[in-house]
C-alpha cells in the first residue's frame, strides 16, 4: 500500500499550508503529519514562516522581535514578503520540484490574515508582494485549526511559562479574535484549497481529522489510510 501511494503522487510534492491562530496547534499537527506520511514512504519536509531558510530566519527574528511593527504595517509587510521570497526560491520550490511534499506551518494567508485583515495593509499592496513572491504557487491544501480565542491563549502561555510574550502574543483578545473571524473567513472564500478544522479537541483527534481533509482533497493518497 505504501508503494502504491508514493506511486501515485510521483512528479511534483504536495505543498500542504497550515494555519491558524495563537496556540492552535499548528506544530503539534504538523509534526504528527510528517510522522504519518514517513510512515507510508512519502518524503516530506517540514518547514515554516517567517523562516524556513537561513535568510528569512534572520528576518523572522528581527519581526518577533517587535522591530518590525515599528517601522509601520507596510514596512512589516515588506519583511514578511523579504522572508517568503528567500523560502520559497531556496527551500519550497525545489523540494516540490524534486517531489517531496512540503508541510509548511503558515504560508500567504498569514499575510492576508494578520497584514490584512488586521494591520488593514492595502489589497493592492498585499496582491503585489504575493505576485513578487510566489507567483502562481499556492498550497494544494491549506489546514486552518480553528480554536476558541481563550483556549488557544491558554495554551500557548502553559508553554510559553515564565518567558516573555513575543510581538503577536502581545495583542490584546479583541485582535486574536478578529484574527479568528479573518481565518474562517479565508476558509469559506477558497473551500477547494481550504479546510477549517475544529481543534477544540485532544491532539490525536485532531490529528485524524488532518488526515481525512488530506484524504479528501489530496486523491493522490485515499488508501493510504488504511495503512493506520
Ligand atoms: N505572521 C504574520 O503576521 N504574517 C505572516 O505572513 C506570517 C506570520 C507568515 C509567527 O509566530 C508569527 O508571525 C505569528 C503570525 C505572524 N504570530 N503569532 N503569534 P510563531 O511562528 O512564533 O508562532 P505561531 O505560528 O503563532 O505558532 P503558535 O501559536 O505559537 O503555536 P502553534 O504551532 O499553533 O501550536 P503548538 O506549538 O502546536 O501548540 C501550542 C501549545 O498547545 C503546546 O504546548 C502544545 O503542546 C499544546 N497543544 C497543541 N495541540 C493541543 C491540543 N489539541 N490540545 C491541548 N493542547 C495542545
Amino acid at each position: 500500500m505504501a508503494e502504491a501511494a508514493v506511486k501515485r503522487t510521483s512528479g511534483r510534492g504536495k505543498f500542504i499550508s497550515f494555519e491558524g491562530g495563537e496556540g492552535s496547534g499548528k506544530s503539534t499537527q504538523i509534526k504528527k503529519l510528517a510522522d504519518r506520511l514517513d510512515a507510508v514512504k512519502l518524503r516530506a519536509i517540514v518547514t515554516r514562516e517567517p523562516g524556513g531558510s537561513p535568510g528569512a530566519e534572520v528576518i523572522r527574528h528581527l519581526l518577533l522581535s517587535g522591530m518590525g511593527k515599528l517601522l509601520g504595517p507596510d514596512a512589516e509587510t515588506l519583511l514578511f514578503a523579504a522572508a517568503r521570497d528567500d523560502h520559497v526560491r531556496t527551500v519550497i520550490q525545489p523540494a516540490l520540484t524534486q517531489g517531496i511534499w512540503v508541510l509548511c506551518d503558515r504560508f500567504f494567508d498569514s499575510t492576508r490574515a494578520y497584514q490584512g485583515r488586521l494591520g488593514q495593509v492595502a489589497p493592492g499592496v498585499l496582491n503585489a508582494m504575493q505576485r513578487v513572491t510566489i507567483g502562481d504557487l499556492k498550497p494544494d491544501l491549506t489546514i486552518i485549526l480553528d480554536v476558541p480565542v481563550e483556549v488557544g491563549l491558554q495554551r500557548a502561555a502553559a508553554r510559553r511559562g515564565s518567558g516573555a510574550p513575543d510581538r503577536f502574543e502581545a495583542e490584546d483578545i479583541k485582535f486574536h479574535q478578529d484574527l479568528r473571524d479573518a481565518y474562517r473567513q479565508i476558509a469559506a472564500d477558497d473551500p477547494q484549497r481550504c479546510v477549517l478544522i475544529d481543534a477544540n479537541a485532544d491532539a490525536e483527534t485532531v490529528a485524524a481529522k488532518v488526515w481525512t481533509a488530506l484524504r479528501d482533497h489530496l486523491f493522490a493518497i485515499p488508501n493510504a489510510a488504511s495503512t493506520a
